[in-house]
């Protein structure tokens, strides 16, 4: 069992460590208060679950008209894509030019064919890790999910057999070891953002903490 309590503390530290709000990056790319590294750092829970593909699903439910229960198969023959774009983590480190490979959200959406009231998702990890996000932020075309980044299927300490990747946003948005994507009316703060994290994440605005945090 990890010492969640001490890992989340941590963590939490880190990302506080005096906002650099309003300052500049060290360039256009690297928003202020994040440092660039080249090592690709892994950052969880300290649960790496291991998923054999004859066993992994994704499911897409909650307010759509066709549920979804993909199987490794099924996923394979969707359209895949590369996107590259840059990684930045709550915890100040930026890493540039991850060219991700994997299939659109969006196209996973589209065929789930969400209800006009579906407004806010929640997606759902299988170590249990949940991140929310409006619908909309999951549109973009930079929105993937990932099965192999520079070059390589991607490892499982990084989220392997796949993750998600919403680059505009820090990379506490993206859930490891995709399990699920549910949709809702309303929003629904998860793992992080009931901790204290921003709700909406964007690094360039250093969205690190909602300003009602007491943490
Ligand atoms: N399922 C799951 N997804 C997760 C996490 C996690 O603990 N579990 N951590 C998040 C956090 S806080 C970050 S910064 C990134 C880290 O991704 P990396 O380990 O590939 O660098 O994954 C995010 N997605
Ligand atoms: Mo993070």
């Amino acid at each position: 069992m990890p010492d969640w309590k001490k890992l989340i503390a941590g963590k939490i530290a880190i990302a506080k460590k005096g906002n650099t709000a309003g300052k500049v990056g060290e360039n256009e790319r690297v928003p202020a208060g994040q440092t660039r590294v080249t090592n690709f750092p892994v950052l969880d829970l300290g649960v790496k679950p291991e998923i054999p593909l004859d066993q992994w699903q994704l499911k897409v439910y909650g307010l759509v008209e066709k549920e979804l229960l993909l199987s490794w198969s099924d996923f394979q023959a969707l359209n895949h894509i590369t996107d590259i774009s840059d990684f930045h983590c709550v915890t100040r480190w930026s890493q540039l030019d991850m060219d991700w490979q994997g299939v659109r959200v969006r196209d996973v959406l589209d065929l789930a064919a969400p209800l006009d009231t579906a407004k806010f998702v929640t997606m759902h990890g299988y170590d249990g890790y949940t991140t929310n996000l409006p619908l909309d932020a999951l549109l973009d075309d930079d929105v993937l999910i990932a099965h192999s980044v520079l070059g390589k299927p991607l490892a499982r300490e990084h989220g392997g057999p796949v993750r998600m990747i919403v680059p505009k946003r820090y990379a506490w948005k993206g859930a490891k070891w995709l399990k699920a994507i549910e949709l809702h009316e309303h929003d629904k703060r998860g793992f992080w953002e009931v901790r204290g994290y921003h709700n909406e994440a964007f690094p360039f605005q250093e969205q690190r903490f909602s300003e009602d945090d007491d943490i």
